[in-house]
């Protein structure tokens, strides 16, 4: 196996024995099949498309659903990868059929065997580091457009659950994973391919957010409870919000408290979750510690997307998943063909586990600043900067991860001067977010923007300070500091690259897979930097405004 695709990989260059993640030889074989097929498939769509022709939308969910399978920390089930794997080859060969005759790429010819000891054999030539020859260059820029794609299909899933979608989205799967089969695209090629897919990927989110609110309406500023409450109870953990809504709806008078976890915190802002009483508070923190503040709890978990690490035996029978989550011997709570799911299995498991036997004491935390709540007090912020009563705004934000180095962030959040606004988002919050930081110009100075996907709200209430101070984002006060850990920040990265955003940190280390080149080329263009101390890069981005 190699493996290099999130910043906790072996020794920050690759996993060969076994993943960190807990990914074993087989699966991440199997994934590297997997990949090897989408592009293959992508190579007959990406002719079809050409020649005027819509691919099938059960096409796209295909490929959609297997990227983000493939995506750390989301599926470690061989089983659900063969049937991945096998469904992969009926597509291929039906569009085969269908696409005009020429030549095509090994991927696209390939015919893949239903028996798993083959695809094992045979995943040796989907490898990232197959070809030994492959400039190196290429290598690292075809793999972050796959990366990207990655993120992109996670934030996809997440919208299309509520019946959402973007053609434009739609139809990139299949251009960008034919283009990394393409050996005519130059490095320049596939630069250009990489701005596309961060642009693709603020296409996503913009979708995503359109879903979201349009469905449960804008998040507003709203109190969450950190601590636990008497009696049985579910915990939602992963991103989606729908899958939080029908356990919600499901669980309505039954006695049984649910709580946000990690990435699912933001949800407390939507005015149609947040009127079920009893979604109670959140519990616990990032998706790292999960195997402590999972073990032996009186309560049942349902994990909707990622972060999911090896579940302890502990709680391997109240744990569930759902979606395209999977861990051999877990339950995996399936859709039904009317689009909701029966939380049955979840519901009893709470009700049988018995909860937390007592309160303990309230402690509240703010969520809710998204785009519309934060610009809701735009002339307030615009006038304070003005004022300069607010000197600078930072958003500090991505994902937590369990190597060292990241406090860091909690670090640089606390020396952040009381005059400065924090925008925060994603699940690297939890390194800071029970602080009090105070209020400056009768704001709080940490807004929770909310989940990953909501850089984009970040983007929006930036452009829209840019445009009341008739400049860009980038002569504004404001600096980034982003934390990546998985491929959702990877598209989020891309996301912000394309929209020519300068000068942002990021760590706490960089990516195995960007080439030295590569790095150079990001360091040239957009003046990307690799975070050093809490104090000089505050000290730079202070100076430099
Ligand atoms: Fe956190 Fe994990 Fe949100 Fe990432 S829960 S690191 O996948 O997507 O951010
Ligand atoms: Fe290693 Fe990360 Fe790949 Fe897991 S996802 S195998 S930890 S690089």
């Amino acid at each position: 196996m190699f493996c290099y695709q999130c910043e906790q990989t072996m020794g920050g260059k690759g996993c060969t024995k076994h993943g960190v993640c807990g990914k074993t030889p087989e699966i991440a074989n199997l994934q590297d099949l997997l990949i090897y097929q989408l592009k293959g498939i992508s190579c007959y769509a990406k002719q079809l498309i050409e020649k005027g022709e819509s691919i099938n939308k059960e096409i796209v969910k295909f490929v959609e659903n297997s990227l983000f399978t493939t995506l750390t920390n989301v599926n470690f089930d061989v089983e659900a990868h063969v049937e991945l794997l096998k469904e992969s080859q009926e597509i291929k060969e039906d569009l085969r059929a269908k696409a005009p005759t020429g030549t095509y790429s090994n991927e696209a010819t390939y015919n893949l065997s239903d028996n798993k000891e083959e695809m094992l054999k045979d995943s040796i030539k989907a490898g990232i580091m197959y070809d030994q020859d492959l400039d190196p260059d290429i290598r690292s820029l075809r793999w972050t457009v796959i990366y990207g794609l990655k993120g992109i299909s996670a934030y996809g899933h997440q919208a299309r659950y509520i019946n959402y979608h973007s053609e434009q989205v739609d139809r990139f799967y299949f251009i960008a994973l034919e283009a990394t089969t393409n050996d005519s695209l130059t490095v320049e090629d596939l630069i250009r391919m990489v701005m596309r897919t961060g642009e693709i990927s603020i296409e996503v989110m913009r979708i995503l957010d359109e879903a979201n609110t349009e469905t449960y309406e804008n998040p507003s500023a709203h109190k969450v409870n950190v601590k636990i409450k008497k009696g049985p109870f579910i915990v939602v953990s992963g991103h989606d919000l729908r899958d939080l809504e029908q356990v919600l709806k499901q669980t309505e008078g039954k006695g049984i408290n649910v709580y946000t976890h990690g990435e699912m915190l933001p949800c407390h802002g939507y005015p149609k979750l947040n009127k079920y009483k009893h979604l109670v508070g959140n519990y616990g923190s990032a998706w790292q510690n999960q195997q402590k503040e999972f073990n032996d709890i009186p309560g049942a978990i349902l994990m909707t997307t990622n972060c999911l690490m090896r579940p302890r035996e502990s709680y391997k029978d109240r744990i569930f998943t759902t979606n395209v989550v999977g861990w051999e011997g877990v339950k995996n709570i399936k859709l039904n063909e009317d689009g909701t799911k029966d939380f049955s299995s979840l519901i009893e498991k709470a009700l049988q586990l018995g909860g937390f036997k007592e309160d303990e004491e309230e402690k509240e935390i703010i969520v809710g600043f998204g785009h519309n709540e934060t610009l809701s007090n735009a002339e307030a912020i615009v006038n304070a900067i003005k004022k300069e009563d607010i000197k600078h705004l930072f958003v500090i934000g991505g994902c937590d991860g369990a190597k060292p180095g990241r406090n860091y962030y909690t670090e640089f959040a606390e020396k952040v001067p009381k005059d400065c606004i924090i925008l925060t988002l994603a699940c690297g919050k939890y390194r800071f977010n029970k602080l009090d930081f105070g209020t400056v110009a009768g704001l709080p100075r940490l807004l929770d923007v909310g989940q990953c996907n909501d850089v984009y709200s970040a983007v929006k209430i930036a452009s829209t300070l840019a445009d009341a101070f008739d400049t860009d984002i980038n002569s504004l006060p404001l600096t980034i500091v982003l934390s990546w850990y998985e491929q959702k920040a990877v598209a989020d990265l891309l996301a912000l690259l394309s929209l020519g955003v300068n000068g942002m940190y990021l760590g706490p280390t960089l990516p195995a897979f960007i080439s030295p080149n590569v790095l150079q080329y990001l360091v040239d263009t957009f003046s990307l930097k690799p975070i050093s101390t809490p104090d000089d890069d505050l000290k730079n981005s202070l100076q430099q405004h």
